[in-house]
């Protein structure tokens, strides 16, 4: 065979061998289930991005997620965003429980993750690898897909949001522009 016929076979294979991505990817390591890890566009210049997913817990017992972190960004904090008198603030988790089969959700308007310290902007499609800690189970890799606004479906709409609901039913432009600057 020669060695031209030898590199495209080569590359032909390799091709063929990188997964065609969907929608919505889950991933499972274990007794954890990741369910759809996505996030939204940022452009240039804006140092903040998010992060969303849900995880589900198969084993016998409660797990613990204590983190995550990607090449991407400087760090990654857990935030869930709290609405007090009228006004909607994030507030920093340093954990969150996952009871036995049990699923968390980490969604617009609730608890999301935030990429600080964004080494690029994140394009529409671009997927991007994440690290997640926990405590039992240790290290559990997935990718984001960075998702159109016009592509979140619509029970996670930061505006459908169930964990947002209050803020959306009772909330003013400045509850609004609070949420607005948490998710970015
Ligand atoms: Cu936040």
């Amino acid at each position: 065979m020669s060695r031209k016929l030898c590199s495209w076979l080569a590359f032909a294979i390799t091709a063929c061998a990188v997964p065609v991505s969907t929608p919505a990817r889950d991933f499972t390591s274990g007794y954890l289930l990741i369910g759809h890890p996505w996030s939204l566009p940022v452009a240039a210049g804006i140092p903040t991005g998010v992060a969303y997913l849900t995880v589900t817990d198969n084993g016998p017992g409660e797990e613990l997620l204590l983190g995550a972190r990607t090449p991407a960004a400087e760090s990654v904090h857990m935030h869930q965003t709290v609405t007090s008198d009228g006004i909607a603030r994030m507030r920093p988790l340093t954990q969150l429980a996952i009871p036995p089969g049990g699923t968390i959700r980490i969604a617009p308007g609730g608890i999301h993750f935030m990429l600080m310290g964004l080494r690029k902007p994140l394009t529409v499609g671009e997927d991007i690898p994440l690290t997640l800690l926990f405590k039992n189970a240790g290290e559990v890799q997935v990718t984001i897909k960075v998702e159109s606004r016009d592509a979140v479906p619509a029970a996670e709409d930061p505006g459908n949001d169930t964990t947002g609901r209050s803020t959306r039913t009772r909330g003013g432009p400045a509850q609004r522009k609070s949420r607005r600057r948490c998710r970015r």
